[in-house]
C-alpha cells in the first residue's frame, strides 16, 4: 500500500531522456565492509535504483569496471580513493558523508564516510537526489548533521495507548516482545534513518517505572538491536521515583545514598543488555509526576543524580523544562524560566534541558520560549511537537515546518543580533558539545503511520531540520512531495502552495493575532474559549484570552504579568510597546481594547473576525486545489485526503463561529462584511461534548 511506503516510493522515473541520462551514469554498485548497515545501505541502493530506473542494477565485487557507485566507510576504500578524498573527510563529523564524484577515467561516484552510519545516511541523500530528478553530475558533496542527538520521543503507554497519539495505538507490542520483531519496527527504523534520526526515546514523558524492570528491559533491548544497524540508538523516560516504586526503597530523595546506588545499578543493569543505550528522558515536578522537589531538593540536584549513574557508560539525561505550578501565581508563561534560568551552569555535562519551543504548550503560535538565550551555560535542546495535539489532531492537514522554521530562525540577540535559537541549540553560540533536538512523534499503527497522509511531512520535515535546522522548509515539502507522490510540476507547485499556507490556516481559524491555548480542555479538540470552571486557573481557556467588554488579550508587558522583560532587551523592547509588537504576537502579549486599531486600519475586533474568516477561506482554497489533483494520485491518497480536507473545512467553520459568538458577548459589536452568519447558537457550541476523544489519557 502507497501510504505505507512514506517518503521512500522509488516511483519509476517517467521523463526518458533523464532516465538515460541516469543508465549512462549508474553501471553497478560496489560495497565495501561487512557491518549489517553496509548491506543496508547496498540494498536500499540497489532497490531505489532498480525500481526509479527500471532496470536492473548489477552488484560488483570490486571498484574496476567504469561507472561504479561505490559505497563503504573510508577505511575500507582501496588506497586510491583515500587519497583522493583524504582532504574532504577532515571536513566531516562522525555522522556525516561525502558524495563525490571521482575525476579519473573510471567515472566513479563514491559514497563514504568516517563510519558506515555515515555512509548509510550518504546513500539516503543520493537517492533523494534521484527521487526529486537532480542531476548527478560532478558530485562534491559534503555534509554533516549540526546537531548530535535528534530524537523522537514516543508518549507511549505501556498498555498500548499514545497519550495525544491521532494515528492509531503504540507500535510497540511489548506482549509479543523480545522474541517477536515486527518488521515494522524495521521499516520504523528504516524510515527514520532516510532522514538521519539517530535516537528514539520509546515511552511516555508520564512514566510508568515497569519498563526499567528486567521484563521490560529485555523487550527494550530486543527493539535496540533491530534498530542499532540503521543508527538508532533507544533512550526511556525514567520515572523519579522508581527506586520506590519497583526498588523496595523507602524514599527516592537524590541525596540518598541508598537511591543514587539504585540509579547507579539501574544504569549498569540497562547498559549490559544495551551497550549504546542512549540515556533518560525526564519529566520531573510537571503536572503531578514525582522529583526532586518532593524530597526538598532542586532539578539540579535530580539531573545530576541521574547523570552521575549514566556518565560512566556514556549516556546522558535530557531533563525536561516543561514545568508550571498551581502554588505559583505568576503568568505560566514565566514560571519555566523563573524555575531553571538560576541554575545555569550548574547541571553536569551530561544534562541537556529539553524546552518546548514555546512558554505555554505546543500552540499553533507561539513566541519562542525566553529560556533560549537565557541559559549560555547549560545546553538546551530543542522539544517540538509533531503530533497535533492543539492543532486539529490527525484530521486537519498543517504542514509544521513552517512552525519549526520560524523558531529556530527567531532572533534572541543574547550574543546580540544573529543569535538564533537554531544556533543555540546547535551549541555554535555558546561552543555546547551536547547538541539535540526531540520531537513528540506523530507515529501509531494506522496503516499509514501518522493518520493523515500529509502528516508524513511533519515527521519527515521534522527529521531533516534536525539534521540541519538552517533548511528551508519550502524546500523541505517541495523534496517530500516529490518523493511521496510526483515529480510532475502541475502537481508539485499547487500542493506545495497548499502546503505552505496550511500553518497560517490553521492559526487564522483558532487562534489569530496572538490568541492561544482557547481548545477545550482535557482533550484540546476544538474550541472552548468560555472554559473557566477548571481546578487549576492556568488550565482554563478563560486565563489565557481574558476577554472582557474593555477587550482581549493577555498583557505580558511591563504593565502587566511582565514576561516581556524575560527576553534579551532589543526583543523585550520589541514585544512591550504594542507599537512595535508583531501583529502576529498581539494578543500573546496585549490586552487590548476591541476598537484598537491594527495596522491595516480595521479595528480589533473586525480584524480578529476576518482573521477567523480568512482560516475558513484558505481550507476551502486547499479543498479546490486538492480537486485538481487527482489525475496525480493513487485513489486511496485521494480519497483520503478529500474526506479530511472536508472534514478540516467543517471544523474551521466551527471554530470560527463558536469563538466569534463567544468573544462577541464581550465586544458587543456586529460582525463584519465578509465574515458568514454562524449557523448556530453559542449555547449549542457549548453543549458539544467528545467523551472519546482520541489521545487524552
Ligand atoms: C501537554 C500535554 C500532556 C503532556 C504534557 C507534557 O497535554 O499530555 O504530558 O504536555 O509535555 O502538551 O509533559
Amino acid at each position: 500500500q502507497e501510504d505505507y511506503k512514506l517518503w521512500l516510493q522509488y516511483y519509476p522515473i517517467e521523463n526518458v531522456n533523464l532516465v538515460n541520462t541516469y543508465t549512462s551514469q549508474i553501471k553497478g554498485i560496489t560495497a565495501f565492509g561487512e557491518s549489517q548497515t553496509i548491506q543496508i545501505a547496498q540494498k536500499e541502493l540497489q532497490l531505489g535504483l532498480q525500481s526509479m530506473l527500471s532496470s536492473r542494477i548489477n552488484i560488483e565485487k570490486n571498484s574496476d569496471s567504469k561507472g561504479l557507485i561505490v559505497i563503504g566507510s573510508i577505511s575500507n576504500l582501496d588506497d586510491n580513493l583515500k587519497q583522493q578524498l583524504a582532504s574532504q573527510i577532515t571536513s566531516i563529523n562522525n555522522e556525516g558523508y561525502i558524495i563525490s564524484s571521482t575525476s579519473n577515467n573510471k567515472k566513479l561516484l563514491v559514497i563514504t564516510a568516517k563510519t558506515d552510519i555515515g555512509v548509510l545516511y550518504g546513500v539516503y541523500h543520493f537517492l533523494r537526489m534521484i527521487q526529486t530528478n537532480q542531476s548527478i553530475d560532478n558530485l562534491a558533496i559534503i555534509d554533516s548533521p549540526k546537531i548530535n542527538v535528534r530524537v523522537l520521543n514516543h508518549w507511549d503507554n505501556l498498555n498500548g495507548s499514545v497519550e495525544r497519539g491521532y494515528a492509531g495505538a503504540s507500535l510497540w507490542n511489548w506482549q509479543k516482545l523480545p522474541d517477536f520483531i515486527d518488521q515494522r519496527y524495521i521499516d520504523y527504523a528504516r524510515a527514520n534513518a532516510s532522514i538521519g534520526i539517530n535516537g528514539t526515546v520509546l515511552n511516555n514523558v508520564n512514566a510508568n517505572a515497569l519498563i526499567l524492570t528486567p521484563l521490560y528491559l529485555e523487550k527494550v533491548k530486543a527493539l535496540a538491536d533491530a534498530f542499532r544497524p540503521y543508527g538508532i540508538k533507544v533512550y526511556l523516560t525514567a520515572r523519579f521515583s522508581a527506586p520506590i516504586e519497583i526498588g523496595k526503597l523507602k524514599t527516592a530523595d537524590p541525596y540518598d545514598p541508598a537511591v543514587q546506588q539504585w540509579w547507579k545499578d539501574k544504569a549498569s543493569e540497562i547498559y549490559k543488555q544495551i551497550p549504546d543505550f542512549g540515556g533518560f528522558l525526564v519529566k520531573a515536578n510537571s503536572e503531578g509526576q514525582p522529583g526532586p522537589q518532593n524530597y526538598g531538593r532542586n532539578h539540579v540536584d535530580g539531573a545530576n543524580m541521574l547523570a552521575d549513574a549514566l556518565a560512566p557508560f556514556g549516556g546522558i539525561v535530557m531533563w525536561r523544562a516543561f514545568v508550571y505550578s498551581e502554588h505559583d501565581a505568576d503568568d505560566r508563561a514565566k514560571q519555566a524560566y523563573s524555575e531553571f534560568v538560576p541554575y545555569d551552569g550548574k547541571f553536569r555535562d551530561n544534562v541537556i534541558l529539553q524546552v518546548k519551543n514555546g512558554a505555554i504548550d505546543f500552540q499553533p503560535r507561539e513566541p519562542f520560549h525566553p529560556m533560549f538565550g537565557a541559559m549560555p551555560k547549560t545546553p538546551l535542546m530543542m522539544e517540538f511537537q509533531i503530533t497535533q495535539e492543539y492543532l486539529g489532531f490527525s484530521t486537519h492537514l498543517v504542514y509544521l515546518p513552517k512552525l519549526y522554521q520560524e523558531v529556530l530562525e527567531a532572533d534572541t540577540y543574547s550574543k546580540g543580533k544573529g543569535s538564533t535559537v537554531a544556533k543555540i541549540i546547535e551549541g555554535s553560540l555558546d561552543q555546547h558539545k551536547l547538541t539535540g533536538i526531540a520531537g513528540v512523534a506523530n507515529i501509531g499503527n494506522d496503516l499509514n503511520w501518522t493518520g493523515h497522509p500529509f502528516a508524513q511531512a511533519n515527521w519527515y520535515g521534522f527529521g531533516r531540520l534536525a539534521w540541519n535546522p538552517s533548511l528551508d522548509s519550502e524546500t523541505i515539502a517541495n523534496e517530500w512531495l516529490r518523493m511521496t507522490f510526483s515529480n510532475n510540476p502541475n502537481f508539485v507547485s499547487p500542493v506545495l502552495k497548499m502546503m505552505l499556507d496550511s500553518r497560517e490556516a490553521v492559526v487564522n481559524y483558532m487562534t489569530p493575532l496572538g490568541l492561544h491555548h482557547i481548545m477545550d480542555t482535557g482533550h484540546h479538540y476544538g474550541p472552548g474559549p468560555w472554559v473557566s470552571d477548571l481546578s487549576r486557573p492556568e488550565w482554563n481557556p478563560v486565563y489565557y484570552h481574558k476577554a472582557d467588554n474593555n477587550g482581549i488579550g493577555f498583557d505580558r508587558s511591563s504593565t502587566g504579568s511582565n514576561a516581556t522583560a524575560q527576553y534579551a532587551p532589543e526583543v523585550a523592547k520589541q514585544y512591550n510597546n504594542v507599537a512595535t509588537c508583531p501583529e502576529i504576537n498581539l494578543l500573546w502579549f496585549h490586552h487590548l481594547p476591541w476598537d484598537y486599531k491594527l495596522k491595516n486600519g480595521e479595528t480589533l475586533w473586525n480584524g480578529l473576525a476576518l482573521k477567523y474568516q480568512e482560516g475558513v477561506n484558505q481550507v476551502t482554497t486547499m479543498q479546490t486545489t486538492w480537486e485538481k489533483m487527482k489525475s496525480y494520485v493513487d485513489e486511496n491518497r485521494f480519497k483520503e485526503v478529500q474526506m479530511l480536507l472536508h472534514i478540516q473545512q467543517k471544523e474551521a467553520k466551527w471554530w470560527r463561529d463558536a469563538c466569534l459568538l463567544y468573544f462577541q458577548q464581550f465586544s458587543g459589536k456586529e460582525l463584519p462584511k465578509g465574515v458568514e452568519k454562524p449557523v448556530h447558537s453559542l449555547e449549542y457550541f457549548k453543549s458539544l461534548k467528545f467523551p472519546f476523544a482520541p489521545g487524552n489519557n
